[in-house]
């Protein structure tokens, strides 16, 4: 049994954490037993989530451990891949994962109305009185990490216009194909699936929230793969 060390659900979707959710959603489009549990970061291999404990081993970092999960299990997902189609699924991976990423942590953790929201889901994470005295140091260091990896210094009309850039080109890959490389899921959609959901959970009204929600084949990809994965999932009691 695999132990998915993680962050909370919220927002209708099984984790605040699109690389958590991403790692979930992979876990059950193999249908490999797994039980989630709240992460302890002091665990974390290392020092984010997700991780994974199997047979007494702790893994981290969501691509390595399905790489891993691939190599022990079989990886017959992507086994009919072509060259061409992998080397897409690399590049909208890498895409969604470095680069729109940085935009989800922009909206939730540096506009100061994304924070309002964000803020009492993330305290959630933690016992009562450690959230409160928590949330906003994390907060300073993870604009500071926008800062620095370049994103947070730019203009709120540019920061947009490279997300929409970045979607958009998701969204043409994509195309009308019912899964980002054809008619079958591969693991690149566990990736598409948990960072076109993280945008369109989060609850408020924001001009990439609006974009994404227009390429409407992003939205019916979202529902498709929530409906064939996340049909019997409901939130933690
Ligand atoms: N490359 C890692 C990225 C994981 C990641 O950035 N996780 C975030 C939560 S979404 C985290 O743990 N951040 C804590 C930190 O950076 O200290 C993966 O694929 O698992």
């Amino acid at each position: 049994m695999i132990i998915l060390h993680q962050g909370p659900a919220a927002w209708g979707v099984a984790n605040i954490s699109p690389f958590c959710l991403k790692l979930e959603s992979y876990l059950r489009m193999t249908g490999l037993p797994y039980k989630a549990r709240l992460a302890d970061f002091g665990k974390a291999p290392k020092g984010k989530i997700p991780f994974i404990e199997e047979d007494g081993k702790y893994l981290g970092d969501s691509q390595l451990i399905i790489e891993h999960l691939q190599g022990k299990h079989g990886g017959s997902m992507d086994a009919k891949l072509s060259a061409e189609n992998r080397a897409r699924g690399h590049l909208v991976r890498r895409v969604l994962e470095e680069s729109v990423y940085q935009h989800i942590l922009q909206e939730r953790w540096a506009s100061d109305d994304g924070w309002r929201v964000y803020k009492p889901v993330f305290e959630g994470f933690f016992p009562p009185v450690v959230g409160a005295v928590a949330a906003p140091l994390i907060r300073r260091k993870v604009v500071q990490g926008l800062h620095r990896q370049g994103l947070g210094r730019h203009q709120t009309e540019e920061i947009l216009e490279m997300g929409k850039e970045d979607l958009s080109a998701v969204a043409t890959v994509l195309g009308d194909k019912p899964f980002l490389l054809g008619d079958s899921p591969t693991s690149f959609d566990a990736t598409v699936y948990a960072f076109i959901a993280s945008i369109l959970v989060f609850p408020l009204d924001t001009p990439l929230r609006r974009f994404t929600q227009e390429q409407k084949n992003l939205v019916q990809y979202v529902d498709r793969f929530q409906q064939r994965f996340f049909a019997n999932w409901s939130p933690p009691a």
